[in-house]
């Protein structure tokens, strides 16, 4: 009996396989409704994060990705300012030598206003070292790099 359904599973996968990598027919795509682009970044984006960078009481972006032509080593992290209705063209807030990089939102220094924090892979370290840094949010729409 278990040999039985052992068999019938193995036969269920190899028939999955086998549509899933059938040459020339095209897989079905379920039509879902699609959102609408916001904003357009001129990297390889691999993080993003939410926070309420100048206190208007509305969620504002961080996008962090590799800079292209830099060989995945070298970062800009973006804020996109929420007005309300959309979110205003991404201003550059800082440029970091790392790869990859995520970005995590917190207040590090206590001031009320929330931080950028980056962490990303060190050039030349062959993926075995990460730096961290802290975008200062330092109000009125400035960051700076602690
Ligand atoms: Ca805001
Ligand atoms: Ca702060």
């Amino acid at each position: 009996m278990r040999n039985k359904m052992a068999k019938a599973a193995v036969g269920s996968l190899v028939m999955l396989a086998s549509i899933a990598c059938s040459p020339g027919v095209p897989a079905e795509v379920p039509k879902l409704p699609q959102p609408g682009v916001v904003s357009t970044l001129p990297v390889n984006a691999t993080s993003i994060a939410g926070g309420d960078f100048d206190g208007d009481n509305l969620e504002d972006l961080v996008v962090a990705g590799n800079i292209p032509g830099k060989g995945g080593v070298f970062s800009a992290v973006y804020v996109l300012w929420n007005n309300g209705s959309g979110y205003n063209d991404p201003k550059l807030i800082s440029q970091v030598p790392v790869g990859d990089p995520r970005v995590y939102v917190a207040d590090v220094n206590g001031d009320r206003r929330p931080d950028v924090v980056v962490v990303g892979t060190v050039a030349g370290s062959g993926g075995s070292k990460s730096n961290v840094y802290v975008i200062k949010n330092m109000g009125n729409a400035r960051f700076a790099l602690e």
